[in-house]
């Protein structure tokens, strides 16, 4: 936060954030008029701030995970500013990176409640600055898959509590209806899927936690069902993370992506390259590298 003098006013305050060495800051804008978050109380305690709060504090803990666990300096590793907006559109149930930025939806209040609130959600959004930034995994079938499975799962490693993934902005008409979080990551098909996707499937309609329930989803669905098969590389990551704990899990899902991931890698890619990092970080022959190789193996990627 900042501080400036107003002529008008007195004291502003600002949710702009220049205390990070070598970073451009942080900065909160409001959606709908295109301006930096301001009060006139350092406390930012009315309502409507609530959402600003929340994406500027989330995104200062997810700056700081990619910094402190992977030196990692900000989205593009050369400090580039960090901008989340915030109360965008009308009951909007989404949050997302547009490319440049991150922008998050209030919720209609039932389904979903401000997305900002979800740190998971956060370091999703985050992520996928990451991973254009490096992989640029492209947004459609396995590769976009694999994009949207990086973005879950540092979304449920930097939200550490469990291994679901928007488990704070479910509004209570969801939970009523037994949706206690968005997706899962130990045990995906908990859930439903949508029933445009369902035809695609296996018939259970439940999302993926192996390649015998992939879903064979054209363009025009959900870019292939990136949202959807992100499912079985989600949960290869879970199986793994079981094995050798969350921060293993982290260092070796970070190298795959950083190093080896390519725009057009499809599953079976990232099965070798995560392998391959865990190589890099503990050996051949490794705990480690079994452990990977574990996890694509529980989800019937095998080569
Ligand atoms: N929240 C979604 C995501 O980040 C929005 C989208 O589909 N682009 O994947
Ligand atoms: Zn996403």
């Amino acid at each position: 936060m900042s501080q400036s003098k107003s002529p008008k006013s007195g004291t502003v305050f600002q949710l702009a954030d220049y205390a990070h060495k070598n970073l451009d800051g942080i900065f909160t804008y409001d959606a709908p008029t295109g301006s930096l978050f301001t009060s006139n109380s350092a406390s930012f305690k009315k309502d409507y701030d609530r959402a600003a709060v929340d994406a500027h504090y989330n995104s200062e803990t997810v700056y700081h995970y990619y910094l402190d666990e992977h030196g990692r300096n900000s989205l593009d590793d050369k400090g580039m500013a960090i901008n989340s907006y915030v109360h965008y559109g009308t009951n909007y149930n989404n949050a997302f990176w547009d490319g440049q930025q991150m922008t998050y939806g209030d919720g209609d209040g039932s389904y979903m409640i401000s997305l900002s609130a979800g740190l998971d959600v956060a370091a999703h959004e985050m992520t996928h600055g990451v991973t254009t930034n490096t992989a640029n995994l492209q947004y459609r079938f396995e590769p976009g898959a694999l994009n949207e499975a990086f973005s879950d799962i540092f979304g449920a490693l930097i939200d550490d509590a469990n291994w679901e993934i928007g488990e704070d902005i479910m509004g209570p008409g969801a939970k009523a209806d037994g949706r206690e979080s968005l997706r899962s990551l130990s045990d995906p098909s908990k859930y439903p899927v949508g029933a445009a996707y369902v035809p695609y499937g296996n018939g259970k309609g439940k999302y993926p936690a192996h390649m015998n329930e992939f879903y064979d989803l054209p363009r025009n669905l959900d870019n292939g069902g990136v949202h959807i098969n992100s499912s079985i590389i989600n949960h290869a990551a879970y199986t793994t993370a079981q094995d050798i704990g969350r921060e293993k899990l982290g260092k070796i899902y970070y190298r795959a992506l950083t190093v080896y991931l390519t725009p057009t890698s499809d599953f079976s890619d990232a099965r070798k390259a995560i392998i391959q990092s865990a190589v890099d970080l503990y050996g051949d022959g490794s705990s480690e590298a079994a452990a990977a190789a574990n996890g694509f193996n529980k989800v019937g990627i095998l080569e």
